[in-house]
């Protein structure tokens, strides 16, 4: 017996669903039957001779989907029973229902498009179109609704599709895509002067672009580091390697890196970003002088006077310094003392310089003037509003030079010295002093020039007397003059110019040439007589005339500077003349006295 059975039934009771066809070789009509296992339900009958099966049970797919049933033909002596299993096949009595409820797909963004997935009609898989992509970093989530439709089908008789939507929530997964970025930019940093090394100035921060699963990020310095600065590469703190005294920039630009490194430690992607670290100094030094061994406030220095012009003062080691920085370690440096006699360089000090003095006016340095000098070199922070500063002692001892000749108290010197002084008298004293220390100052006097011979000088004390065998006299030579000269015991010296003028006395009287002296008058004409006076001036040798004594009485008037004798006014004639004397020869005397205006007065009749 060949078999073919097979049942798809979704069918109400009663319906025909099969007939079983079977045949016997010898060609004896056959009988079918239907033996259901114990204790299940009879969902069929058969009949025998037709073969046709009916459904006697309404079949529910949705309850029991497959029935096994024991299917029998018979040609009356032998008997063969088969074992079919029955599907049951679905009516369309339900909508296509969405297992697994609610979707929920990972897509990790780099595969997918956001707006538009394709699904396949039959397989129902979900793909995202082509030439799109998914952006985890710009959509995270889609949904995308999915309808399903059956294919229709009879429900109680009825065509009928059915059909069912779900959606899916699609979110998307980050992937490697984005590089790292730092956070909080831009970034500065301070160093401070109380930073030492392992100070931390600055923590940078990256993450990941990539915010769902992010690689861990390393750090590392590129450049501008110099060296003084080092990053934690986990951290991302960078710290400060040395000292700040040590760092010679005050902005530090440093190139830091953060590399993306995935679990294999493999750099994925990095950022690079710039860390401006400046130095920052707080302004609390002063400037400060230093000599050859710390610290110091007093400088001293020995030197001879008058140095030449423009030169540096050497054996002064005069450092001064400022440890602040930028402008708190600028300042100026002055110098204060007497005159304009040295200058300071530099004037303009940024952080440290050597303290240069030049002579500015050599002739102030004297040595004559000052023993010493003191001075104080000021240094004055210029910008800050502290105006920190400092003082330091400069005391120069200044030692002599023969830079002076003797000087005399005066150009010309002028004596007068009577006539007819002793030999050896005092006539002048000169000075000359010389300030120079030592045989330098000691100053020996000299004479010399014609009109010295008379006259000597003390070799020490610069007094002239006159040679102990000379006689002035002063009407043989009243003026004298002749040079004097001052010299120090180096040879340098000075002349002055002394006027030696010999005085006169009243060592003469007036004396007329003839004591006797006839002379005949002329009535209105006068009658001159003259006395000298040898003495050498005025008044001794001013004469002044007086009638005496006069024969007769009363006839003669005396000019007395001049000596003219005249008559009378009132003799006006020879009448008179005659009427005065009786006499006819008319001889009258008179006595007339030359007398000098010295003092005391000589006088001759
Ligand atoms: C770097 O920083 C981490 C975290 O702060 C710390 O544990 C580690 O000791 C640091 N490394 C160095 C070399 O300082
Ligand atoms: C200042 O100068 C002195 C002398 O040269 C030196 O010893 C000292 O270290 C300097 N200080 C600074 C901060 O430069
Ligand atoms: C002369 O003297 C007499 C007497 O003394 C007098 O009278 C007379 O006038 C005089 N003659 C002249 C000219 O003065
Ligand atoms: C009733 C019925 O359909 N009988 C058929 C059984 O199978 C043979 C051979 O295949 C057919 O010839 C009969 O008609």
């Amino acid at each position: 017996m060949n078999w073919a059975l097979f049942f798809f039934l979704a069918l109400m009771r009663g319906t025909r669903i099969y007939v079983l066809n079977g045949t016997d070789p010898e060609g004896q009509p056959v009988r079918y039957g239907l033996g259901f296992d114990p204790g299940s339900k009879e969902y069929f009958s058969v009949d025998p001779v037709s073969g046709v099966v009916t459904l006697i049970e309404e079949l529910d797919r949705e309850i029991q989907d497959e029935i096994e049933v024991l299917v029998s033909i018979s040609d009356g002596l032998n008997k063969v029973v088969e074992k079919v299993r029955v599907f049951v096949m679905d009516a369309n009595d339900e909508e296509p229902r969405f297992a697994n409820l609610p979707f929920t797909v990972d897509v990790p963004e780099s595969t997918g498009s956001n707006t538009n997935f394709a699904i396949d009609r039959h397989s129902g898989v979900l793909r995202i179109k082509e030439g799109e992509a998914l952006d985890y970093e710009r959509v995270r989530t889609h949904f995308v609704t999915v309808l399903a439709k059956d294919g229709g089908g009879n429900y109680n008789g009825k065509e009928q599709v059915m059909s069912s939507t779900a959606t899916l929530t699609i979110n998307v997964i980050d992937s490697q895509d984005s590089p790292p970025s730092f956070v909080g930019t831009p970034y500065f940093g301070y160093v401070y002067e109380v930073s030492s090394p392992g100070s931390e100035i600055f923590t940078v921060f990256a993450k990941d672009g990539d915010i769902e699963t992010p690689n861990s990020i390393i750090y590392s310095i590129e450049s501008g580091a110099d060296g003084v600065f080092g990053i934690n590469q986990s951290s991302g703190c960078i710290t400060l390697l040395t000292y700040p005294d040590n760092l010679r920039k005050e902005v530090f630009n440093i190139q830091v890196k953060a590399s993306e490194v995935n679990l294999q430690g493999i750099v994925m992607d990095f950022a690079i970003t710039t860390v401006m670290i400046q130095v920052v100094d707080l302004n609390n030094h002063s400037p400060t002088f230093y000599g050859e061994t710390g610290p110091q406030e007093t400088f001293e220095l020995t030197m001879y006077e008058h140095p030449p012009e423009g030169e540096i003062l050497r054996g002064l080691r005069i450092t001064v310094n400022d440890s602040d920085q930028g402008a708190n370690a600028k300042f100026s440096l002055r110098l204060v003392g007497p005159g304009r006699m040295l200058r300071v360089v530099p004037q303009t000090v940024l952080n440290e310089a050597q303290v240069t003095l030049l002579v500015e006016d050599p002739t102030a340095i004297d040595y004559e003037k000052f023993q010493f000098l003191t001075f104080k070199i000021l240094a004055v922070e210029i910008d800050t509003p502290e105006r920190f500063s400092a003082t330091a002692d400069l005391v120069i001892h200044l030692l002599d030079t023969n830079d002076n000749a003797p000087k005399f108290s005066s150009d010309i010197y002028i004596a007068r010295i009577p006539e007819n002084s002793p030999g050896g008298s005092n006539v002048v004293s000169v000075t000359a002093k010389d300030p120079d220390s030592g045989l330098w100052g000691v100053v020996k006097y000299s004479i010399y020039g014609s009109g010295s011979d008379l006259f000597i000088i003390q070799t020490d004390s610069g007094i002239i007397y006159t040679q102990p065998w000379a006689n002035l006299d002063a009407e043989v030579k009243s003026k004298y003059n002749f040079f004097v000269k001052a010299e120090d015991t180096d040879g340098k010296y000075s002349i002055a110019e002394v006027f030696v003028t010999v005085l006169d006395l009243n060592d003469h009287p007036p004396e007329f040439n003839e004591n006797i002296l006839e002379k005949t008058m002329i009535i209105g004409a006068p009658v001159k007589i003259e006395a000298i006076d040898d003495d050498a001036e005025e008044p001794n040798n001013v004469i002044e005339y007086a009638i005496m004594k006069a024969e007769p009485d009363n006839i003669f008037d005396i000019n007395a500077d001049t000596g003219e004798i005249k008559l009378k006014p009132y003799i006006k004639s020879i009448d008179i003349v005659q009427n005065i004397t009786n006499q006819k020869d008319c001889t009258w005397s008179v006595v007339v006295q030359a007398k000098d205006k010295g003092s005391p007065s000589f006088s001759r009749e």
